[in-house]
């Protein structure tokens, strides 16, 4: 059970001093699946902490720990604000019953008391004073939805832990108890949807055989309250050979959408809709019918209103034709289409306008179109950021997006904003992360990647969260209690991120990567059939200097953000130094704010990634005292290779930007290895 497998949910023993004192589970009533999972959790987590068993009535004793939905609240509990918390919500209250101390987990539905058990074993293992509860939660956005990109033969795109969990094969009939497993792990964090499969998706997914197969699947998740989706793929009709074409606006394709729909719900009858990536990088879409976006979302939209299904249509659009910026496209695509979306259709967009670059600036839809429900999609594996060989917490990631101003209202509005208020026009919110989960022993390809899991599910709760709170929580309930550990581990998350940034892609640089891949670095790459697919687009360097121009001199993606907002970045010297590049080509002897030019001060952030990525291994190594060997072995043996590979990093990024510059180290820097 050092493996990881256990994820967050480890349960290890309490001191005394701050044990549970439950000894019963109270649920008046015939309990539902739902609510003998949370049954089934709080006994597990008892016997874990406390090491008792903890027994089921229907009698209010000392240390009860009581379920009641509202209506059922044992007399004396107050459950006011209750009402407000909707499905999913639920209260943690301290009370006296009947002169007895119990605990009362109180909710609208099961949902919300599975929720609510989740919260109290979280409280417990964190260290919650157990005996003055008083919490009330409920989640900020609708749908918190994980993205698979799991292919049909278990290859998992841009996936580094291992083959698909879903064992497509012995489906539907064998039911791998690791789904349970998966199911608790996301009910633990308030995540209510998974789309099983890619976004590069297949038709045979929307077959007969592999509906079944997700009907087994969305069976085993229901009791957990999550929904399944699928990604469908646009052509899929006539792929099947089953209509002429696929055409959004032909009414023999608007009704095999309508059937399909209607056979996926008898086998599915919760089933939540379609994710759907068009007319972007190659997939077919309803552009090559001369139609919009519009046209091919509200046609799917059309089909799965009845069942009250969603679509998530992606915003990722960009195509070779218009090369003079990739990073506008979505917005020229979309913008002009606010409003006519139909209601029951979310427009996913990436947190950054390029592609979950370790820094972006947020994507320049958030707020722009105030008349559509826009959905984040946060990439939880990390593509760009060392997949799961390197230490990058993205917490600090999600938070910079989600906090980010979009400067679309007097007074601000954040990004987080943005996703919570489509609620008010009682459209459906959500988030969406592009998950990490595999058949590797420890879900995510490595201990820390389970994080990045974590704080995706605790962001989707709420968007206002904090990536430092949600470290600690997972870093208490993963790791050891011991303050110092935690804080010890929680240093070295919060830092690494941006240790990341310092030896791939500093001040603002973007998509360097070696292509394809995406795994080491590849400034120099030139020869791609795609312009914007090469790196030297991205970084614009040569003789004179570095950057992409984004300012009206340049691209003008600036114009794309608010006017306030464009006008502090159009000047380099009001545009924070982490996205300089992002906006700006300046001369390599450009006087950055601490004094040094623009060269000195970009070789000092190489530097300090390979600083920080030894200083990550060596505050590892003070923690081994607090981790079982085990674990502490398997993550001391990634910070090598991190470390190895960020010394790569600099070496090769400054040696090629020295190649195209002419420019001598500048005094001070380390020396190649
Ligand atoms: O990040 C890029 C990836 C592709 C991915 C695409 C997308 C699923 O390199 O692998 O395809 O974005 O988000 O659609």
């Amino acid at each position: 059970d050092e493996d990881g497998y256990e994820l967050w949910l480890r349960y290890r023993p309490l001191p005394q001093a701050h044990a549970p004192r439950w000894n019963t589970i109270v649920f008046d009533g015939a309990p539902s699946a739902t609510v003998r999972a949370a049954i089934d959790e709080l006994r597990r987590g008892a016997q874990g902490m406390t090491g008792k068993d903890l027994a089921l009535g229907t009698r209010v004793t000392d240390g009860a720990v009581v379920l009641a939905r509202a209506g059922k609240l044992p007399a004396g509990v107050d459950g006011a604000g209750l009402a407000d918390l909707g499905r999913e919500g639920y209260l943690l209250k301290s009370a006296t019953v009947a002169g007895k101390r119990v605990t009362v987990i109180a909710a609208n539905d099961d949902i919300g008391l599975l929720y609510g058990a989740f919260g109290l074993l979280r409280a417990a293992n964190t260290g919650k004073p157990l005996d003055r509860l008083d919490e009330r939660s409920a989640p900020k956005l609708q749908l918190r939805v994980l993205n698979h990109w799991d292919n049909l033969d278990r290859s998992v795109e841009r996936g580094y832990a291992g083959q698909s969990i879903w064992n497509w094969w012995e489906l539907p009939d064998v039911r791998d108890r690791r789904y349970v497993d998966y199911a608790r792990a996301n009910a633990s964090l308030g995540i209510n949807g998974t789309v099983l499969n890619n976004v590069n998706s297949k038709p045979e997914i929307l077959t007969a055989p592999w509906i079944a197969k997700a009907a087994a699947l969305a069976d085993v998740l229901r009791p957990y309250g999550i929904k399944v989706y699928l990604s469908a793929r646009f052509s899929t009709p006539l792929e099947l050979k089953e209509t002429k074409t696929a055409d959004p606006l032909s009414p023999e394709v608007a009704a095999w959408w309508r059937n399909k729909a209607d056979e996926i719900y008898r086998a599915i009858p919760d089933f939540g809709g379609f994710l759907v990536k068009a007319n972007s990088e190659g997939q077919p879409g309803p552009q090559d019918y001369h139609r919009t976006h519009v046209d091919g979302a509200n046609m799917l939209a059309a089909a799965l209103a009845p069942h009250n299904g969603v679509v998530m249509w992606r915003a990722f659009v960009y195509a070779a034709e218009k090369p003079d910026d990739r990073a506008k496209q979505a917005y020229d695509e979309f913008k002009p289409l606010d409003g006519k979306f139909a209601r029951n259709v979310l427009v996913q967009v990436k947190n950054g306008a390029i592609d979950f670059q370790p820094r972006e600036p947020f994507h320049p839809l958030f707020g722009a179109m105030p008349a559509t429900p826009l959905m984040m999609e946060f990439q939880i594996t990390k593509e760009y950021l060392g997949f799961a060989m390197h230490m990058a917490y993205l917490g600090p990631l999600f938070e910079e997006t989600l906090t980010s101003d979009t400067m679309r209202q007097p007074g601000g509005l954040t990004v987080a904003q943005v996703l919570e208020d489509a609620a008010h026009g009682k459209r459906p919110t959500g988030m969406a992360g592009v998950a990490n989960v595999g058949s590797s022993r420890t879900w995510s390809g490595s201990h820390f990647d389970q994080a990045n899991w974590y704080a995706y599910g605790r962001f989707a709760w709420d968007p206002q969260g904090s990536a430092r709170a949600f470290a600690e929580e997972w870093a208490t309930q993963t790791f050891a209690r011991d303050p110092k550990a935690v804080q010890g581990i929680v240093d070295m998350m919060m830092m690494s991120r941006e240790a990341v940034v310092n030896y791939m892609t500093p001040l603002g640089l973007h998509h360097l990567m070696d292509t394809g891949h995406h795994h080491g670095p590849g400034p120099w790459v030139d020869n791609l059939g795609r312009p914007d697919w090469n790196p030297t687009y991205y970084h614009k360097a040569d003789r004179q200097g570095i950057g992409f121009d984004r300012t009206a001199r340049g691209s003008n993606a600036l114009a794309q953000y608010a006017p306030a907002l464009a006008a502090r970045w159009s000047d380099p010297r009001t545009t924070p130094p982490e996205l300089l590049l992002w906006f700006h080509h300046l001369p390599w002897d450009y006087a950055m704010p601490s004094g040094r030019t623009l060269w000195a001060e970009l070789v000092g952030h190489y530097d300090r990634g390979v600083a920080q990525a030894e200083e990550l291994r060596t505050r590892w190594e003070r923690m081994k005292p607090f981790v079982d060997a085990r674990r502490y072995d398997e993550v001391r043996e990634r910070l090598d290779v991190q470390v190895k590979e960020a010394h790569w990093w600099r070496d090769a990024s400054v040696a090629y930007f020295q190649s195209v510059s002419g420019l001598a180290l500048p005094p001070g820097a380390r020396p190649p290895a």
